[in-house]
């Protein structure tokens, strides 16, 4: 039997979502851009996929949401788009971010440092999250942005998106947060919180890969990155890919309807995992509370066993794990996270999640 546990990585396509995208590719085929009706007859199932993600995240109807070709694409977007409106066209020349974003956040900041923004990572606390009031208290009358993660993809952890809202709407300041590992997982409203930006990606909870989305609070301004066609209202050229945008709409419809029952029977499963590995194996720790973490997370660590190592037994053992981020997992160089929270070089070669 084969056990796949990298659900942070990338999920298996929901067989209700393939069968809502299998007549776009093969039936309903035609460009929506285009007068004829093999075009336009796509129109209603686009609309359904996009009223699904406003309900997903319960935006507003004057929040925009745009489509993406990944949750990549969602990020550099925000922060390219946020240099060139506020740092090369205002008088702005900072960024708040956090020392544990994706990649696509950070290697965007280390670029955008390179053309001379002043880039703050914040230091995350023992639990792996950054406090509101760190936050608050790195904001200053030149900060342009201010961009963090709901949830950490390597150890779950859920972060004070609440508070760091309310702090970046006193101080004026736009707030983005990378919500990839919290879409479809833990309920994200963008009502309850304020927040101007947000970036989603469909493959993290069961629709495809190569589709994610940013959403764009009151659909204030933000220069695209993508020119071209003038599609989506001119804010992200590019034909839309129909199949995936109703996979998307699918998808989402789907992890977040009875989401409250969904988290109990998976943190149920996590949690009776998590406690046999404490109690079985010695010098053993996870990281972070289980109350503040993604219900499908566990990041864990055995001090004296090398987590690349570990993975290759496991998947000798057709057991699919990772040692934090796929993205960056074949080099094997300690894990970025775990360094951030504290631990000494030996155990942050251990961390397998
Ligand atoms: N942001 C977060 C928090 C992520 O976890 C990922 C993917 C991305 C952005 C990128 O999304 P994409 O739509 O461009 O693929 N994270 C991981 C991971 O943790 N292991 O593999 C991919």
């Amino acid at each position: 039997m084969q056990v796949y546990m990298d659900n942070n990585a990338t999920t298996m396509v929901d067989p209700q979502v393939v069968e809502a995208m299998v007549p776009f590719f093969s039936e309903q085929y035609g460009n929506p851009n285009s007068i004829h009706k093999f075009g336009t007859k796509s129109h209603p199932a686009i609309a359904k996929a996009i009223d699904q993600l406003y309900a997903g995240i319960n935006a507003a109807d004057a929040d925009d949401i745009i489509f993406t070709s990944c949750a990549t694409e969602s990020n550099n977007w925000v922060l390219q788009s946020v240099w060139q409106d506020l740092i090369v066209n205002g008088d702005k020349n900072h960024i708040v971010t956090t020392e544990i974003e994706h990649p696509s956040v950070l290697s965007t900041c280390h670029f955008l440092e390179e053309k001379g923004v002043k880039v703050t990572y914040l230091p995350v606390n023992e639990q792996g999250i950054v406090e509101a009031h760190t936050v608050k208290s790195f904001i200053t009358d030149k900060t342009a942005l201010v961009s963090v993660m709901w949830a950490n993809n390597e150890t779950g952890m859920i972060f004070p998106i609440k508070e760091i809202g309310d702090i970046c709407k006193e101080k004026g300041v736009l707030f983005h947060s990378d919500a990839v590992q919290a879409v479809g997982k833990i309920p994200v409203d963008v009502q309850d919180v304020h927040i101007d930006l947000l970036s989603m990606s469909a493959h993290k909870f069961h629709g495809p890969k190569g589709i994610g989305a940013l959403y764009i609070k009151d659909s204030q301004e933000l220069t695209p990155l993508m020119h071209g066609g003038e599609q989506m209202n001119g804010r992200r050229s590019g034909t839309l890919n129909v199949p995936f945008i109703v996979g998307m709409g699918k998808a989402v419809e789907l992890a977040t309807t009875d989401l409250e029952k969904t988290m109990a029977s998976i943190a149920a499963k996590r949690d009776r995992l998590e406690d046999a590995l404490l109690e079985t194996l010695s010098d053993t720790f996870t990281v972070g509370d289980r109350d503040n973490r993604t219900p499908n997370t566990i990041l864990i660590s055995i001090r004296g066993v090398e987590g690349e190592g570990m993975l290759w037994d496991l998947n000798n053992g057709d057991i699919g794990a990772s040692t934090g981020s796929a993205c960056a997992s074949e080099d094997l160089e300690a894990n970025s996270v775990m360094m951030a929270i504290g631990a000494d070089n030996e155990l942050a070669h251990t961390g397998i999640r």
